[in-house]
């Protein structure tokens, strides 16, 4: 491992620009921090890559296992290598086919579960870390990974001229949203908004905080397989409850608009996952937070986290242009 990576860890600073489009959509100044830009094409890297190395200076692992949607595996499985650790990936069977491919590119044990959702993958993951002394590395709900992702928000202080007027984000289990709220929080940026986006029907956040308890999602419906876990951390659920957090939900078409737009736009082409958050410009939620005094009026800058998403491609574009407007 070379000296650079074990100071700076894996993921790269990625660029914050401002979108013409969102802006004038907006009547605000809105910039994107662009997550697509990481390696392996999502923010994962930064939490994940934070907690692999932790696991790596230790001496202690066999080998490290990751269950996931595919984001968090592919992050695993770049830190793993880049460690000289042998990784496994657990996948759900929801997860596009493209991902297993690029997974065995970084030369990691692919294993992929029946079950359609993220928690099927995960038991399976925690059995096989049991049976072969594995180390387990959690998409989202681990201290070491909110620590990673929470360094959006200090490369966020270090560029902006002044407090964000809100953040957008999307929640799956809830790992990026606490690391944000952790950096938010070690800046002194505390209380600024921060709008949570989730699909229909993986959209667990919202569910938790509308029965005002940490419940289960019966199923995953949704095509952001990404955001496909049944329940949200502990941990993001109590950040949740905070006043300056705001949980909404849009649904797979919207969100896939709003991923057609960016690319249009942006000339990026990110998942579903991410196209939730895009969709809180696009889909005009965001003026009607305002109207009903949800969000201050002045936003100046809303900073929009384009988590980015490595399981998209053209064909699974069209895969998802063919099921979502069936
Ligand atoms: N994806 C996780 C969990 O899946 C994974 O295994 O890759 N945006 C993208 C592109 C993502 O891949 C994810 C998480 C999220 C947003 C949400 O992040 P979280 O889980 O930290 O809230 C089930």
């Amino acid at each position: 491992m070379s000296k650079m990576s074990k100071q700076n860890g894996f993921h790269v600073v990625t660029p914050l620009l401002e979108s013409a489009g969102m802006s004038k959509l907006m009547g605000t100044t809105v910039v994107l921090k662009m997550e697509s830009s990481q390696p392996t094409g999502s923010f994962k890297i930064r939490g994940i890559g934070h907690m692999c190395q932790n696991v790596a200076s230790s001496n202690q692992s066999r080998g490290v296992i990751c269950s996931s949607g595919g984001n968090a595996g592919m992050a695993t499985a770049y830190a793993a290598r880049k460690l000289n650790l042998p990784a496994t990936i657990v996948l759900p069977l929801s997860t596009p086919q493209l991902v297993a491919q690029k997974l065995k590119d970084q030369g990691a044990t692919v294993k992929v579960v029946v079950g359609k959702a993220w928690d099927d993958a995960n038991a399976e993951a925690l059995r096989l870390a049991e049976i072969e002394g594995l180390t387990v590395i959690h998409p989202f709900n681990h201290p070491l990974v909110w620590k990673g992702h929470s360094s959006i928000v200090h490369e966020l202080k270090a560029s902006l001229p002044s407090k964000p007027g809100a953040i957008v984000l999307s929640v799956g289990g809830g790992g990026l949203f606490c690391g944000v709220m952790e950096g938010l929080d070690e800046v002194g940026w505390g209380n600024v908004p921060v709008l949570c986006m989730e699909t229909v029907g993986a959209d667990c956040l919202n569910f938790a905080l509308k029965a005002r308890d940490l419940v289960m999602l019966p199923d995953i419906t949704s095509e952001a397989t990404c955001l496909g876990a049944k329940m949200a951390c502990q941990q993001a659920f109590e950040y949740s409850k905070r006043p300056n957090v705001i949980s909404e939900v849009v649904t797979d078409l919207q969100a896939l608009e709003a991923v057609e737009l960016f690319l249009d736009e942006e000339r990026v082409l990110v998942e579903l996952a991410c196209g939730a958050s895009l969709a809180a410009v696009y889909s005009g939620l965001i003026p009607r937070l305002q109207e009903e005094g949800r969000l201050p009026k002045l936003l100046d800058p809303l900073v929009m986290i384009v988590c980015g998403g490595g399981s998209m491609n053209l064909p699974q574009l069209r895969h998802l242009q063919a099921v979502i407007r069936k």
